[in-house]
């Protein structure tokens, strides 16, 4: 490993604790209380974990999970003392995200078997797209690799500029129409764009606010038929972003919008500054799509490759 990588995933894994700091401080905080006075791991601590858990955001369906696992250990060693719950909870948790499909990679990836590799971007609004699109541009261009925005949120002027100040910002070039004009048009000229220029990844950010939700449905289902007549296996990503901060309503949004469309990865954004971060164990769990980034802050440095290793590392530190 080259200085600079360790530099780097040092620097990756500050970010990450840091951006973690909320969720660690209020899930141990209510651990410790659920355990005060208490020396023996027993049914009615296990209760009161289950409460931690749950109103930690992990979910309900996940929760049942580590609890039983818990429960086990507990059957089969005699004496579980209170003191060694932290070390269980981590390694309970650890094997089962080994389980899931999400966090395997460590480093920002565009396959080269496609060209251009086609993402597109969705998911309800304020969830943060168009940022999480800036800042993938950015890692995407570091590692070398040629990139094009397509602005497919056509439905408010400011969303067009939001995405060119991203695109300025990373300096690469961006397809844009009038706002109002047909997503799907702008998905066409953007893939087209893509493939006249040679680039090697095109990202299209797409609207999340519509009339109803079955309009939002409707229109996606469009935007990936024309795109298709461009390059006929596009989009070959589909990337829900999901809000973090918003807990249960995240896991709510991921199983309508895969339920009614397509979807193959995930972002979770905006994990720093909130509390909710056990949704991202949660989210892994229940879902057979692979959490693939995390957000954690702003800046265009702060988008992460989810890994769930470092994940639970950083939050059992
Ligand atoms: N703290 C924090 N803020 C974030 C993160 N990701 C996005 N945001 C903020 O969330 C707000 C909404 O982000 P956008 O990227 O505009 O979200 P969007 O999904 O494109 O929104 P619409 O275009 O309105 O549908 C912005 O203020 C972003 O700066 C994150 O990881 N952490
Ligand atoms: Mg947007």
């Amino acid at each position: 490993m080259s200085l600079f990588k360790k530099i780097f995933t040092r620097e990756k894994k500050e970010t990450l604790d840091k951006g973690l700091e909320k969720s660690k401080n209020d899930f141990f905080s209510k651990l410790g209380k659920a355990v005060a006075g208490k020396s023996k791991v027993d049914e009615e601590v296990l209760d009161d974990l289950e409460d931690v858990l749950v109103s930690s955001d992990v979910g309900v369906g996940t929760t049942v999970k580590i609890i039983n696992r818990i429960e086990e250990r507990v059957a089969r060693d005699r004496f579980l003392g209170t003191d060694e719950l932290n070390k269980i909870l981590r390694e309970e948790i650890a094997a089962l995200m080994a389980e899931t499909n999400s966090g395997e990679a460590t480093e920002f990836y565009v396959p080269t078997d496609k060209k251009p590799y086609v993402i597109m971007v969705v998911g309800v609004n304020g969830v943060g797209k168009t940022t999480t699109i800036g800042k993938l541009a950015y890692q995407f261009k570091k590692e070398g690799k040629k990139v094009v925005l397509g602005a497919a949120d056509t439905f408010r002027a400011a969303a067009i500029e939001q995405l060119q100040v991203w695109a300025d910002r990373v300096d690469v070039p961006i397809v844009k129409q009038r706002m109002g004009s047909d997503p799907a048009s702008v998905a066409f000229d953007s893939v087209q764009s893509a493939v006249k220029q040679d680039a090697d990844v095109v990202i299209i950010d797409t609207a999340g606010r519509l009339h109803n939700k079955v309009n939002l449905m409707n229109e996606l289902t469009k935007v990936k038929r024309v795109m298709q007549k461009v390059v006929d296996d596009a989009p070959h990503e589909v990337l829900l972003v999901l809000d973090g901060s918003t807990g249960q309503n995240a896991f709510e949004q991921a199983k309508q919008f895969t339920a009614a469309t397509e979807v193959t990865s995930l972002a979770v954004t905006k994990l720093d500054g909130t509390a909710k971060g056990g949704v991202v164990i949660g989210i892994s769990d229940q879902f057979q799509i692979p959490v693939k980034y995390i957000g954690v802050g702003e800046g265009i440095e702060d988008l992460q490759v989810f890994n769930k290793y470092e994940f639970v590392d950083s939050f059992f530190k």
